[in-house]
């Protein structure tokens, strides 16, 4: 027991912390349209994980039929599930902050994206957002799953034109 803990419990963290830096992400090739900062462990830029829309678009991609309160009619949305995307940058915390272009902000407690499919869109009725039409990103609760979602806790969570995410302790 001494043994272990000695000699090759050293060695055992050595190799689980040498496979967790195993993970990388590219380099963006096109515009940044996002970067997560803060509790990251994989990144490609100075202490954080930048992300153009192919490699957002390279996550397993999820469609979402929606009723939202900022659209007539029923809606398409697609893009990564955020505990993915959190996955791709190896982020681990108890909340999540989503900036905007315009600087809004409202933070998301961890436990929504685990209990919730909620997506960070790239895509409404498949074509990519402008910023005029709230892109190029945009937090999508699956609001007709969950109907106890609609309300304005959701909604202010409900982050459009999302620029940035940091994750936070
Ligand atoms: N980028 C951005 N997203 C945002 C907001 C905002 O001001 N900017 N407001 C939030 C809040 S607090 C709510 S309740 C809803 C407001 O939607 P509404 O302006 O259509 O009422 O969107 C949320 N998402
Ligand atoms: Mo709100």
């Amino acid at each position: 027991m001494l043994g272990f803990t000695r000699y090759l419990l050293p060695v055992f963290l050595l190799f689980s912390a040498g496979s967790a830096v195993s993970q990388t992400l590219n380099q963006p090739q096109g515009a940044v349209i996002l970067e997560i900062s803060g509790q990251v462990a994989v990144t490609n830029t100075e202490g954080a994980a930048q992300f153009d829309l192919e490699m957002i678009e390279a996550l397993d991609q999820l469609v979402i039929d929606v009723e939202t309160p900022w659209h007539e009619g029923p809606q398409q949305f697609s893009g990564p599930r955020i505990v993915d995307l959190m996955a791709a940058a190896a982020a681990s915390g108890s909340e999540l902050r989503f900036v905007a272009i315009n600087d809004y902000a409202a933070n998301m407690p961890w436990d929504d994206i685990e209990a919730h499919d909620v997506i960070l869109a790239s895509r409404h009725n498949g074509d990519t957002m402008s910023v005029r039409d709230k892109g190029p990103l945009f937090v999508i609760y699956p609001f007709n799953e969950n109907p106890e979602l609609r309300n304005e806790v959701y909604y202010g969570r409900s982050v459009w034109q999302v620029k940035a995410i940091q994750v936070l302790p």
